[in-house]
């Protein structure tokens, strides 16, 4: 079988003309180089579970968590280890391979690293893998996780560089790329994705997705999130905001498989409001990776039933545990 090359040099024109072509040569294309790699028909299935909920500190101007953000949401503490340890297991049992734990911080603190390393060891011990997300990371901290058995580390790049200033303001773009090394430097899997929908223009989404490809190593995970409009958030304010086109999304998806040929691509919020042909098309231009479960970190997702359904009329399946060969 032929391999794909894996390239860090696009340009944001050949980005461009990708999202530019005829749709049904891009989606040739895209399921041309998902086939070089992966089985088609075999998803990976990770469970998010919000491990510390809101009064973040942070001014993303998307999210429900962000303590300026005018939104119902009840905050709590950061979790006890036996509640996370609970819901791994029934994750586990509900047929999901990768526990992944959200954490609404800036960054963690040192006094709640001792606990954050018991629940990645716990859940690794349950024969899962692991995945975090709780903000920026020094190197040690990324080190010290890696140690204790984090398989990967989820920190987005959220949109263009051009485009971040419009959506947060609190952290800056370089700093997200700075934790992005810390992670990779320390030997964990990256994932690393954006949101797609908040206004920003074809451009920028090419921009994003380049500047993802053209990382020292591309991410192993790439989620593409489309916006959910949360109330009390700015962006869901903004009036002028219309939801992204269905089939823009898709070439998201499509160009994002062709520029990351090895990746895994994480068809990630926004499923609940997708229609079953939509996220049958997402599948076919080169996703091979979602979140199940009824919730995301605080908005609802699809729901186990209706995932099942689509993926017995999809001839879908779930990767099991072993299945997934890490990077
Ligand atoms: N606080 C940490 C951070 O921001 O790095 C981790 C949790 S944060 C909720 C993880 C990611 O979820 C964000 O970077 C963003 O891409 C995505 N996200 C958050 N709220 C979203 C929304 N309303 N719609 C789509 N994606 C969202
Ligand atoms: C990612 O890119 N998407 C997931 C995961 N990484 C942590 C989170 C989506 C959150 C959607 C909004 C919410 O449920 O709060
Ligand atoms: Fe905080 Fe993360 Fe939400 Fe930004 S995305 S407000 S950092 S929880």
């Amino acid at each position: 079988m032929k391999t794909p090359e894996i390239r860090n040099n696009w340009q944001l024109e050949e980005v461009e003309a990708l999202f530019d072509l005829p749709f049904n040569d891009l989606l040739f294309q895209a399921q041309t180089i998902h086939r070089m790699t992966f089985d088609p028909n075999k998803v990976q299935v990770s469970t998010l579970m919000s491990i510390k909920t809101g009064g973040c500190s942070e001014d993303c101007s998307y999210c429900s968590q962000s303590a300026r953000n005018n939104t119902e949401l009840e905050r709590e503490k950061l979790a006890e280890v036996n509640e996370v340890l609970e819901a791994a297991r029934e994750a586990k049992r509900s047929g999901s391979s990768r526990f992944c734990m959200g954490a609404a911080w800036r960054n963690p603190k040192s006094k709640d690293m001792e606990r954050l390393l018991t629940m990645v060891s716990g859940v690794k011990a349950l024969g899962m893998e692991t995945c975090m997300t709780l903000g920026m990371l020094t190197d040690h901290q990324a080190q010290k996780l890696k140690k204790a058995g984090l398989d990967y580390y989820n920190h987005n790049l959220d949109t263009s560089e051009a485009y971040y200033g419009e959506v947060i303001t609190t952290r800056t773009y370089q700093q997200r790329l700075d934790t992005l090394e810390h992670v990779r430097d320390a030997g964990l899997n990256v994932c690393s994705g954006g949101i797609v929908g908040m206004g920003e223009s074809r451009q920028d989404r090419a921009a994003l997705l380049a500047t993802l490809a053209n990382l020292p190593k591309q991410p192993d995970s790439v989620p593409i999130n489309r916006l959910v409009k949360v109330a009390g958030t700015p962006l869901d304010e903004m009036e002028s905001l219309e939801a992204l086109e269905p089939l823009e999304f898709v070439r998201t998806i499509a160009v994002a498989r062709i520029l990351m040929p090895v990746s895994w691509v994480r068809l990630s919020a926004g499923r609940e409001s997708m229609r079953e042909e939509l996220q049958a098309l997402c599948f076919a231009a080169g996703a091979n990776s979602m979140f199940s479960g009824e919730q995301l970190l605080t908005t609802p997702n699809a729901g186990e039933e209706s995932d099942a359904s689509l993926f017995a009329k999809l001839g879908l399946e779930a990767l099991a545990g072993e299945e997934v060969v890490l990077g």
